[in-house]
């Protein structure tokens, strides 16, 4: 059975993933009108990603007798002067939630919740991916700077995602 500390954290975490999701549909938007439509399906891709860690907690309360209640979301930002600009966001942003995945850790021992332990592992270790790769992408917008051809090239590649 979940705690109700444990379980109130894992309720609020459903909230960031599902506004981390609700960010990146809004950036894949905002590609999607600067014709940039590789980044904008790469973007898409990400929000689907965000959901499904969003049902990861979400099953995970469930599965262990608790109650999910969901939070309501902010409305995210709609614009952005440039992609290096939404990628650099992004990125910041898989930091701040690399901060809550580790807060949800640090609970979880002080609990002694082992079942939470094994699930927020796989958050750690995720995490560790989602901050490599958003930070790659920042470090070649930025060698791309206003290159026109450039940013194309990133475009065609990001689009190539699964
Ligand atoms: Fe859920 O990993 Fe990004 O936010």
């Amino acid at each position: 059975m979940i705690k109700d500390k444990m379980q109130k954290a894992m309720n609020e975490q459903i909230k960031h993933e599902q506004e981390s999701a609700y960010l990146y549909l809004s950036m894949a938007a905002w590609f999607g009108s600067e014709g940039l439509e590789g980044m904008a399906k790469w973007m898409q891709a990400q929000a689907a990603e965000e959901q499904a860690h969003a049902m990861k907690f979400f099953h995970h309360i469930e599965e262990r007798g608790g109650r999910v209640e969901l939070a309501g979301l902010s409305k995210p930002k709609a614009e952005w002067k440039s992609p290096l600009e939404a990628f650099t966001e992004a990125d910041k942003h898989e930091q701040f939630i690399s901060g809550k995945i580790n807060d949800l850790m640090e609970l979880a021992i002080a609990e002694k919740d082992h079942a939470a332990k094994s699930l927020l592992q796989w958050f750690v270790d995720e995490q560790v991916e989602e901050e490599a790769t958003t930070s790659a992408i920042v470090q070649k917008l930025e060698r791309a700077g206003s290159a026109g051809h450039a940013l194309l090239m990133m475009d065609r590649m990001l689009g190539a995602r699964e």
